[in-house]
């Protein structure tokens, strides 16, 4: 439709044979990207040790004012497959540039659900546009006594700003 204006607009001025000012509107488009991925799986072992685990993520967020990033731990620790909301924590450092901050989880053994901690990075917003590696250190926070099966789901959610 825009290009049939245009020729009409252009036959228009050669028929009239005078002054003629076509006006020709010029755009374009950036589809909006916001990823996070990561192929790893973050399992701990042995719980009767503290435990530390590292894991990278991509990143793609091409929003000019940066992005927002949320760590969101279902059982806010690791849960007990028999006691619910017991938990052993752990605390999760996300690092992306340089800057980082951190999910605490299962304070005095409780475990909070949907616990969730979240850092605005729109000092990263380039580095984000371009793609970029992020990490998340997970550190247990006690050495467990009682026996079972402990499990937690984190998710990272990135939000352009
Ligand atoms: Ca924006
Ligand atoms: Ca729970």
């Amino acid at each position: 439709m825009k290009k049939l204006a245009i020729s009409t607009a252009i036959m228009t001025a050669m028929i009239a044979g005078n002054a003629f000012a076509a006006q020709v509107k010029l755009d374009g488009e950036v589809a909006s990207t916001c990823e996070i991925s990561t192929q790893d799986v973050l399992a701990f072992g042995d719980l009767t040790q503290i435990q530390t685990q590292t894991i990278e993520f991509d990143v793609l967020c091409n929003d000019y004012d940066g992005a927002t990033i949320s760590l969101i731990s279902t059982e806010g620790g690791l849960e007990s497959s028999d006691v619910e909301d017991k938990v052993i924590g752990y605390d999760a450092t996300f690092t992306l540039g340089g800057e980082d901050f951190t999910l605490t989880t299962g304070v005095a053994s409780y475990g909070q659900n949907d616990k969730t901690e979240s850092h605005d990075y729109s000092s990263k917003a380039s580095l984000m546009a371009s793609g970029v590696k992020a990490s998340l250190l997970a550190v247990t926070k006690e050495k467990a006594k009682w026996a079972g099966y402990y499990q937690d789901q984190l998710t990272v959610q990135i939000t352009a700003n």
